[in-house]
């Protein structure tokens, strides 16, 4: 299991520059709600814990999970942002409809970063029941919010240092 000796809040701290200029968006989807707005919680905290301004942070919603890549190409198409965090849960069902919704969600928020050279952090959970989903958004294995949240900021003052070299 990928988080089994990982904590997904776990992480070392680190001074990133000008982080009070960082814009975030997030697209997070309606669909289990209960789960996504504690992985929103979790990202959100984290991003201010770590020095973003709240004011530079703004959320938008979508109806599920299959919308979160055209959901995170319309905020970078209408508003200037560093990065997104895409937040959906997936829970598995009797049929394929969870292959497809994962998959379509998975290509396109990775193309939509590529399109648009700006990070867009994967904060999907992809479970086989809403247990799992509980103990990744704030319970046992941490929050998968808090992870996306720092490795957006990670992405975002990856591009910073790049790009003035
Ligand atoms: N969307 C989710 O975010 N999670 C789910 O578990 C889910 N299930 O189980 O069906 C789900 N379906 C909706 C999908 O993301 C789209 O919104 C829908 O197909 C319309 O495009």
């Amino acid at each position: 299991m990928a988080t089994a000796n990982r904590n997904l809040s776990a992480y070392q701290k680190e001074d990133y520059i000008d982080i009070k200029q960082y814009k975030i968006g997030i697209v997070v989807s309606d669909w289990n709600s209960e789960i996504t707005s504690k992985l929103q919680k979790g990202a959100i905290d984290t991003l201010i814990d770590n020095g973003v301004d709240s004011s530079n942070i703004e959320v938008f919603n979508v109806p599920g999970t299959f919308e979160l890549p055209l959901g995170a190409q319309f905020v970078f198409e209408s508003i200037e942002v560093d990065g997104i965090i895409a937040i959906g849960t997936v829970i598995k069902g009797e049929t394929k409809h969870f292959d497809y919704v994962c998959q379509g969600a998975t290509e396109g928020i990775m193309q939509v970063g590529l399109k648009y050279n700006k990070p867009v952090s994967f904060c999907v959970l992809t479970d086989n029941n809403i247990q799992q989903s509980i103990d990744r958004a704030g319970g046992k294995h941490g929050n998968k919010g808090t992870e996306c949240a720092i490795s957006c900021l990670k992405m975002i003052a990856l591009k910073k240092k790049t790009i003035s070299k």
